[in-house]
């Protein structure tokens, strides 16, 4: 398949797939998506996938606000149940997927990157849920999965303040495995562990990560549904209108609501 906004690198059973749209940041347009949950369907063949930014300030900045700022709420809801078909879809995959994070993993970026199984990151990497900035709500598995990972006090904290964290402070809170010093070295590493896992045997590893996410994932279906409820909604607000406006004409947001 002929893929505009990903770029797809196959070596010794690692799939590495890189979003490629470096002039929006690797925004997740809904294009981008599409292209995600079509690769991600039913894929077989490479024994684990990277998944990673083009080389820049950062690995996924979000959802592409350009697109969402005219969403009506019917066109926002499809829009946030493709984001969130994609995240199951890593998720389900049968193989061991990290997420390699170099600069900004902000919103759907940040909820990418935790759909995969693990993360590793460089010292540049930045991850925060800036969501309510824009009048907005994570829509792509952040309300159902961050506190999954740092414990509900913090994920509340980061979600409602929309506040960043870099590496450190995101290795600290459990979020990132390991911390590189340059996106060589992650690479590097991310080869290294994907080729301990490969001399295990396939089948032990797949059904690890099969009961991994049935006992983590209770709840997920459900949290996915009441999240994407929410985000429709905020697609009626004035505020989400405000947010995003604000945030392409490079202005603060004035919030009435
Ligand atoms: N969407 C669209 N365009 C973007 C995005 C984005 N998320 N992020 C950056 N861009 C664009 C900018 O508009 C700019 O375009 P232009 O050159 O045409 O002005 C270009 O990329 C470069 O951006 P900056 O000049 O801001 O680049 P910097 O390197 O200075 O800053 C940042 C990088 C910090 C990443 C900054 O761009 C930023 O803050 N981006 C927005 C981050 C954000 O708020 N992300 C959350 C988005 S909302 C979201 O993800 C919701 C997820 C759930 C959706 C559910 C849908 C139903």
């Amino acid at each position: 398949m002929d893929y505009q906004t990903l770029v797809l690198d196959e070596l010794d059973g690692v799939l590495t797939v890189t979003v490629n749209r470096p002039a929006a940041r690797n925004a997740l347009s809904e294009q981008t998506l599409t292209e995600l949950r079509d690769l991600f369907t039913g894929l077989t063949g490479p024994r684990a996938v990277l998944l990673t930014g083009s080389e820049g300030p950062a690995f996924i900045a979000g959802a592409d606000i350009r697109e969402m700022a005219t969403m009506t709420p019917e066109q926002g809801e499809t829009f946030g149940a493709l984001g969130q078909e994609v995240t199951r879809r890593i998720e389900q995959l049968p193989v061991p997927v990290i997420a390699c994070v170099d600069g900004y993993a902000l919103g759907g970026g940040c909820e990418m990157a935790m759909a995969c199984d693990f993360i590793y990151a460089t010292r540049k990497a930045v991850f925060g849920q800036p969501e309510v900035l824009l009048g907005l709500i994570p829509g792509f598995g952040g309300c159902v999965r961050l506190f999954r990972r740092v414990g509900v006090a913090k994920a509340r904290e980061l979600i409602y303040s929309g506040r960043r964290v870099d590496a450190v402070d995101a290795h600290r809170l459990g979020l990132v495995n390991e911390v590189f010093d340059s996106r060589e070295e992650m690479f590097a590493a991310a080869r290294r562990v994907l080729t301990d896992i490969a001399a295990n045997s396939p089948a032990a590893v797949s059904a690890c990560k099969s009961v991994i996410n049935t006992v983590d994932g209770l709840g997920v279906a459900e949290g996915l549904r009441a999240e994407l409820e929410a985000f429709r909604l905020a697609f009626t607000t004035d505020d989400m209108r405000e947010g995003t406006a604000a945030f392409l004409a490079k202005r603060t947001p004035r919030f009435r609501t």
